[in-house]
């Protein structure tokens, strides 16, 4: 029996999702005209057929690239706008949204535009739809410490409006130890922090986020399960791994979505979520990632459930809250 709607039915969370990878290619055409930018596609079709990524440096070299049509506050409240109608759509109540502040700020855009726009959007969300959000800041690991750090300085007035940082972009050769130094002085200014760690790096980047960065959750780490005393830790603490198995399949980090280690590592325990990434580039939003994820792996009825469960507990939101929707 298809399980797609009960996937439709089941209230969630998402915990991994970053706002520049939902830009669908029709409202980077309009947001690009109305702009005066020029891309480098003649139609939204062309830009499709440039999303064939064989690799996390492949695709993001797409990314930024698409992301460099955004530069007003309004366009930010659009892009947010379209993703939370898209969570409405999914029965997504509450969404943590990563946004990469450098990649704005280096072409010029002030770090309160993209804040502000993102927050407008969130709040607008909120008060028609019921769609709770918080927001995490991501570093680039691809830059310096010292950006890092001034990216950080940049976000101490507006901790009211950030929950926590995190850490992406080109992961191998960038370890999180890098970051030490950023991360440590984010939570002493009460950040929570989280990484992507174990997507393309090894399992050693996944010790490094857990024991020098003190992340609250790791964002894949489907490579955990080369080593066995890393998933012995990560199911006794029941350290949660926001995995998204779209963009595993469409960055090649898997072959095939039925070789996708999910359903394993949810068996042993391990506090797995399910989520989208990058879902304009990846082929689908949340619900098309449980759906064809389910279909890949015969996932169960009550496995379905567990995951959407799972996405609540892994969340940022209050006991009290999490205990509404559990
Ligand atoms: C990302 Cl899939 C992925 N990995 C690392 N960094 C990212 N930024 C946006 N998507
Ligand atoms: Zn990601």
């Amino acid at each position: 029996m298809s399980l797609t709607p009960l996937i439709a039915s089941l209230p969630k969370a998402e915990l991994h999702l970053h706002i520049e990878g939902t830009l669908e290619p029709e409202l980077m055409f309009d947001i690009a005209r109305r702009n005066g930018v020029t891309l480098p596609y003649q139609s939204v079709d062309e830009i499709r057929a440039a999303y064939d990524f064989h690799n996390l440096q492949s695709f993001l070299d797409i990314y930024y690239a698409g992301a460099a049509v955004l530069l007003h506050e309004q366009d930010f409240y659009d892009l947010t706008y379209a993703y939370l109608l898209r969570c409405k759509a999914d029965n997504v109540v509450h969404t943590e949204i990563f946004f990469d502040p450098q990649t704005h700020t280096a072409r010029g855009v002030a770090f309160e535009t993209v804040l502000n726009g993102i927050t407008r959007a969130c709040e607008d969300a909120r008060r028609e739809w019921g769609i709770s959000s918080l927001l995490i800041m991501c570093f680039l690991r691809h830059l310096s410490e010292e950006a890092a750090f001034e990216t950080l300085a940049q976000a101490l007035p507006y901790k009211d409006k950030i929950i926590g940082v995190g850490l992406d972009s080109s992961e191998v050769g960038h370890p999180p130890a890098k970051f030490a130094r950023v991360f440590e002085q984010a939570r002493a200014e009460g950040f929570l922090a989280v990484a992507h760690a174990g997507e393309e790096g090894p399992p050693e980047y996944v010790y490094e986020a857990l024991d020098v960065l003190n992340v609250a959750r790791i964002d894949h780490g489907v490579r955990s399960e080369e080593d066995e005393a890393l998933m012995e830790r990560l199911i006794a603490e029941q350290m949660p791994l926001t995995v998204c198995p779209l963009s595993n399949l469409k960055l090649k980090v898997v072959g095939h979505l039925n070789q996708h280690n999910l359903r394993r590592m949810l068996q042993r325990g391990v506090m797995v979520t399910v989520n989208s990434d990058d879902p304009a580039y990846f082929g689908g939003y949340v619900n098309q990632n449980f759906i064809e994820l389910a279909a890949a792996l015969d996932l169960s009825e009550a496995e379905i459930r567990t995951l959407c469960q799972n996405s609540f507990k892994a969340s940022f939101l209050s006991s009290e809250e999490k205990e509404a929707w559990c």
